[in-house]
């Protein structure tokens, strides 16, 4: 027995004095240095008795000891859920509980504030700053940096990533070990990574495409990585001469097109620029290509599948389509109502099937039964095409999700909370064009006869329940929502009445 996924990523760089991770401050990380933490995390994982299979949620910054957090998960065979640093403790409560989480991670600056999320799951607390001090590490301090690899299987689960839904609760995507490896190595392939890349990495680590996509691409390819705590201009601009390769959510490209800085000397010397999470704009790409000569590689995934598709490291790379399917991966477009595949060139639901496709829902059978289909094709939720030539177009969403600046946001969790405010009859919560974040949120609220709405009090009382991504940015009074025929809700309408709301 082995586990594929630790001695790929991982295992394969023992004894590498090469670097892996850059840091902000000037210093690096090899490899080895790396794998050493890795090492004397998973025997304090182990020292706390937790067993192959058991979950770990973690809730902290972007650091070196937090991304070996992940790494020693993988190497004792316990399940990493990573989570958002902006959830709220009332959201971070339901993943802990939901996950049957034993163990759970978070800022010292934090655990008086989640003390009582932690004991109320029954889980144990330890901290892990930013700085990579804390409780865990200190735990970790007195351990051997050799540890006996925990067999996995490629169908194990290696990791939880929770996504919300439409019914408004949270969902925990189970991640098998081939889940992650299968799609690692394909991109890195497709995408031509290898040990001389240097990846220019500001996304955070507690979602695919900072953890899954940039991470372990750079680690199947044994190159390294230029480790940013968040997206900084300066930074980006600081260090990109160093970089060979960037991955970013359109925000980043938008925001790096707005400052003079961005010319095609400044990124004469990187090979590949990657987007995705949320749409591109064909225009930002245009303009991207224009100014720098550089045609982003527009790609997309999900969740619950990894990357699905990417456009072409060789050939064209067109504006306004996520490319074909990646290899190993099949895309059918099909008919929402009847479920049956569409001809070419026809709008539907895009199904994906392949070894990237996730496991199911923890402990949410119903939920997977209506997603995952029992011939393996999973419903994602998106709507589009395939273009005569083959290229996957996304035209919009059969699922009421907003995506702002690449976090998802569901609409339901919030009106839940919104319809519970005094005065308030119902609600309805929209994503609106946005300039800097893509969409962003707005909710439109009824009244209650005889009832005055107060917004400020409203928006004050949510605060303490949901993250501030996820705040609506606009509330507005109207006297009563727009319906069809069937009493449902028109959203696309009141999108339309509202869409000029953050225009430039
Ligand atoms: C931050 N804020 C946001 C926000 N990010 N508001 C709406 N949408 C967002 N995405 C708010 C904060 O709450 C705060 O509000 C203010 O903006 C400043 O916070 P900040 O942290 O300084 O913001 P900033 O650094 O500018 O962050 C913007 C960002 C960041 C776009 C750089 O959100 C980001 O890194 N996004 C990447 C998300 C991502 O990795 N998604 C991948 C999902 S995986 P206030 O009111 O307090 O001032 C996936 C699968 C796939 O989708 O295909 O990849
Ligand atoms: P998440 O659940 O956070 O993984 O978000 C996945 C969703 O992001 C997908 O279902 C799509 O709606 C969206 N998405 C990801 N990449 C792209 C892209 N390149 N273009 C359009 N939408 C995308």
């Amino acid at each position: 027995m082995a586990n594929p996924l630790f001695d790929t990523l991982f295992a394969a760089h023992a004894g590498k004095k090469s670097v892996f991770l850059h840091l902000a401050d000037g210093s690096t990380r090899s490899y080895d240095a790396f794998l050493g933490q890795v090492a004397r995390f998973a025997n304090a994982l182990a020292a706390m008795g937790l067993e192959p299979g058991d979950r770990l949620a973690a809730q902290i910054d972007k650091s070196p000891e937090a991304l070996a957090v992940y790494g020693a998960c993988v190497q004792a065979g316990v399940v990493f859920l990573p989570l958002n640093t902006a959830y709220t403790a009332e959201e971070v409560s339901y993943f802990v509980e939901n996950s049957g989480a034993r163990v759970f991670l978070c800022d010292g600056a934090r655990s008086e504030n989640l003390k009582a999320v932690a004991d109320k799951a029954g889980a144990r607390l330890e901290t892990l700053n930013a700085n990579g001090t804390g409780s865990f590490f200190d735990l970790s301090a007195v351990q051997p940096d050799h540890f006996k690899t925990v067999d996995r299987d490629g169908d194990d689960l290696a990791a939880f990533l929770y996504t919300s839904g439409t019914t408004g609760r949270s969902k925990g995507a189970m991640l098998t070990q081939t889940n992650l490896l299968s799609n690692a190595q394909t991109l890195a392939k497709a995408w031509r990574f290898n040990s001389d890349d240097v990846l220019l990495h500001a996304l955070p680590i507690f979602h695919t495409h900072g953890l899954f996509v940039a991470t372990n691409i750079t680690l199947v390819a044994g190159g390294s990585i230029i480790f940013l705590p968040k997206f900084d201009l300066d930074a980006m601009f600081g260090w990109m001469p160093r970089a060979t390769t960037m991955m970013g959510v359109p925000t980043f490209y938008t925001r790096l097109l707005g400052d003079a800085r961005l010319t095609a000397e400044a990124v004469a010397h990187m090979r590949l620029f990657v987007s995705g999470s949320a749409p591109l704009l064909a225009e930002t790409h245009r303009e991207f290509t224009d100014r720098t000569g550089h045609a982003i590689l527009e790609r997309y995934g999900m969740t619950e599948t990894n990357m699905n598709t990417s456009n072409p490291y060789e050939g064209e790379r067109l504006a306004g389509t996520v490319g074909f399917p990646l290899p190993g991966i099949e895309l059918v477009i099909t008919d929402p109502a009847t479920g049956r595949e569409l001809p070419q060139g026809e709008i539907g639901q895009i199904e994906v099937r392949g070894p990237n496709v996730f496991k199911g829902y923890w402990q949410m059978p119903e939920k997977t039964a209506e997603e995952l289909r029992e011939n393996g094709f999973f419903i994602t939720g998106d709507l589009g095409l395939i273009d005569d030539r083959g290229y996957v177009q996304i035209v919009g969403r059969n699922k009421d999700l907003i995506i702002s600046g690449g976090y998802n946001i569901y609409p339901k969790e919030i009106e839940l909370l919104l319809d519970d405010q005094p005065g308030v009859l119902e609600s309805a919560v929209i994503g609106v064009p946005h300039p800097d974040f893509g969409e962003s949120v707005i909710g439109v609220l009824v009244a209650k006869d005889g009832d005055t709405i107060d917004s400020d009090a409203i928006k004050a009382a949510i605060g303490s329940s949901l993250a501030r991504f996820k705040q609506p940015q606009r509330l507005v009074v109207v006297n009563e929502l727009p319906r069809n025929a069937m009493g449902k809700v028109q959203k696309a309408q009141l999108r339309e009445t509202y869409k000029g709301t953050f225009a430039k």
